[in-house]
């Protein structure tokens, strides 16, 4: 009882300050997505530049009509998920002119977007705070796993295999495969091993003509935090 009142009342707590919190200063959670090559590490890098030096928007309603005042980057709020590296995107495509690499983790910012509101019941200056995620565009194949079952999973990567010009390929894990045996009792060392077949197999397949990542699981192609875990 003493935990659930304890409970409820730091629920009223939270919902109170979040409450204040929107009325002083909403934040907005932005995913940029799509899948890995899709250009969101560019995009996000240069949506912080021109928000920051706060260059002409035309587009951009608050900044056409002149409200947007100033952007400035501050620290992201989650002590647990990494700072998007704005500054080394900033420099490596400026200055070294490389292109980013490919993202391997989730990372975040957060940038405090101060604009003048634009009338209504509440007008004057008004702070944004908008926070936006970065991660590996891999990790978007796996939400079509959500409605599938483990065996209809299993049914089309195997029947994926059987695909024009993938036997090469796909023979070292299928070899592997056929010396598993799914009711024997369960051997880490022997699954850790198939695991690393199958993860060339789909590396393979990224490395092929279609340069993507197509086949999930695309946590095995990029585990970030989950390298090596079973
Ligand atoms: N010309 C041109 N090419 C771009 C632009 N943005 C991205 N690209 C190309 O697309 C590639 C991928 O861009 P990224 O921003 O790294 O893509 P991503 O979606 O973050 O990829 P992952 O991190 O692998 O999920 C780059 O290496 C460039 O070759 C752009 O604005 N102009
Ligand atoms: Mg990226």
């Amino acid at each position: 009882m003493i935990s659930f009142a304890s409970r409820a009342g730091s629920a009223i707590q939270a919902f109170a300050e979040a409450s204040s919190d929107l009325l002083i200063q909403p934040t907005l959670r932005l995913g940029v997505t799509g899948l890995a090559r899709s250009g969101k590490t560019v995009f996000t890098t240069a949506l912080i530049h021109h928000l920051v030096e706060t260059h002409a928007l035309p587009a951009f309603a608050p900044a056409h009509e002149g409200r947007l005042r100033r952007a400035r980057l501050v620290p992201q709020p989650d002590d647990d998920i990494p700072r998007f590296p704005y500054e080394d995107h900033f420099a490596a495509l400026t200055e070294q002119r490389l292109w980013p690499r490919s993202t391997d983790r989730i990372s975040q910012f957060r940038l405090a977007i101060e604009y003048e509101r634009k009338g209504g019941w509440r007008s004057g200056p008004g702070t944004l705070m908008l926070d936006v995620v970065d991660y590996p565009g891999e990790w978007l194949l796996d939400l079509a796993l959500i409605d599938q079952s483990y065996a209809e999973w299993a049914a089309a990567t195997i029947a994926g295999t059987r695909r024009t010009g993938r036997a090469a390929i796909a023979a070292p894990w299928l070899a592997v495969l056929k010396d598993l045996d799914p009711s024997g009792p369960l051997d880490e060392v022997v699954a850790e091993r198939a695991s690393i077949a199958f993860t060339a197999y789909l590396t393979a397949l990224r490395a092929g003509p279609e340069s993507v990542a197509t086949t999930p699981p695309g946590r095995f192609l990029m585990p970030g935090d989950l390298a090596g875990s079973p």
